[in-house]
């Protein structure tokens, strides 16, 4: 949508969000701070009980590409993020980036976004799911059950893109101006979704390049099973208010699909938050089928009359 122009890395800012991650905020700071001398590191703290935000304290005095937003209590990712995008939108800076604290998301590959921005894209999805994306030292419970959601959402929302939930993103700054937060949904981490899905509807220049993501090696997840549940149930939802007849066909088509890989996936052997999760997909997957296939005659028999 935006026309291709040259984007200086030192109006960019990578937005970390941070709780409880004393051993990973070094590491992350100096990783990005080699691999990108010019980009601009805001770290979003929620009062961490670890002595994170202090650390980040130290830095952004130390360094002035380093700044910290500490909030009074730990208030969830979408909320660190808002804050985050306001601070950024509020200067000069034009590209503003997703990136999680724990190492998840490489910042030797930010450049890989970063030239897709240069290159006219609005927002660009660090993605694990199209050629040449891995995941690296993820459970293969925690990989089947990221996969089948993406598919499942992909399949919902007819959006294009192969990993919608993914936290490792460039924006271009109009993306994020045209968008009111207030709206955004705060189930799980769907805002994510919520976030693409409102960019490639709005016509905005969407692009997924390959990452590898690897898993968290110091702290621990805040990660909770419900995150599943909530995110399919609205998900679900929107794909049923957009998606066109024809597109419900395919829904019809790939729900089986789905709801057989799950039943494959012998999912009573994986931990029992992951296993209820992957069950739901199942059952969400069902349930979709159903209310489109129950669409599908709805209109066959319109035609016929
Ligand atoms: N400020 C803030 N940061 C958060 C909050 N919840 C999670 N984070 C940070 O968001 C990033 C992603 O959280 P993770 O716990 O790694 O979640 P995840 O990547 O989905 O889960 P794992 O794969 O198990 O690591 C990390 O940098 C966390 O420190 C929160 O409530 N507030
Ligand atoms: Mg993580």
């Amino acid at each position: 949508m935006t026309s291709p122009q040259t984007v200086k890395s030192d109006t960019t800012l990578v937005i970390i969000p941070t709780f409880n991650e004393i051993e990973n905020l070094p590491l992350i700071t100096k990783r990005v701070r080699e691999a990108t001398p010019e980009v601009h590191i805001l770290i979003v703290d929620d009062s961490s009980p670890d002595g994170t935000g202090e650390l980040a304290d130290e830095y952004a005095g130390k360094d002035d590409h380093v700044h910290v937003i500490h909030r009074e209590s730990k208030d969830g990712l979408l909320g660190a993020y808002i804050a985050g995008f306001k601070w950024g939108l509020e200067r000069d800076y034009q590209v503003l980036c997703e990136m999680d604290a724990d190492g998840s998301h490489a910042p030797e590959q930010l450049h890989l976004l970063l030239e897709q921005i240069a290159d006219g894209a609005d927002l660009v999805i660090g993605s694990r799911y199209v050629p040449g994306g891995e995941t690296v030292n993820w459970p293969a419970s925690r990989e089947y059950l990221s996969r089948l959601g993406n598919i499942y959402i992909s399949v919902a929302l007819g959006a294009g893109l192969s990993d919608m939930t993914a936290g490792y993103r460039a924006f271009r700054r109009e993306l994020l101006e045209s968008i009111n937060f207030d709206e955004l949904s705060d189930a799980g981490y769907i805002f994510q979704v919520d976030l693409a899905f409102r960019a490639v509807k709005d016509g905005f220049d969407v692009r997924e390049v390959p990452i590898t993501f690897t898993e968290r090696e110091y702290g621990e997840s805040k990660l909770d099973g419900s995150f599943v549940k909530d995110s399919l149930v609205e998900v679900t939802k929107w794909g049923l208010e957009h998606r066109s007849e024809q597109a419900k066909d395919a829904v019809e088509d790939i729900t089986p699909v789905v709801k057989r890989l799950v039943d494959d996936s012998g999912v009573t052997s994986i931990p029992a938050k992951l296993g209820e999760a992957a069950s739901f997909v199942g059952d969400m997957a069902g349930e979709m089928w159903k209310i489109a296939k129950f669409t599908v005659n709805d209109v066959r028999s319109n035609i016929k009359r």
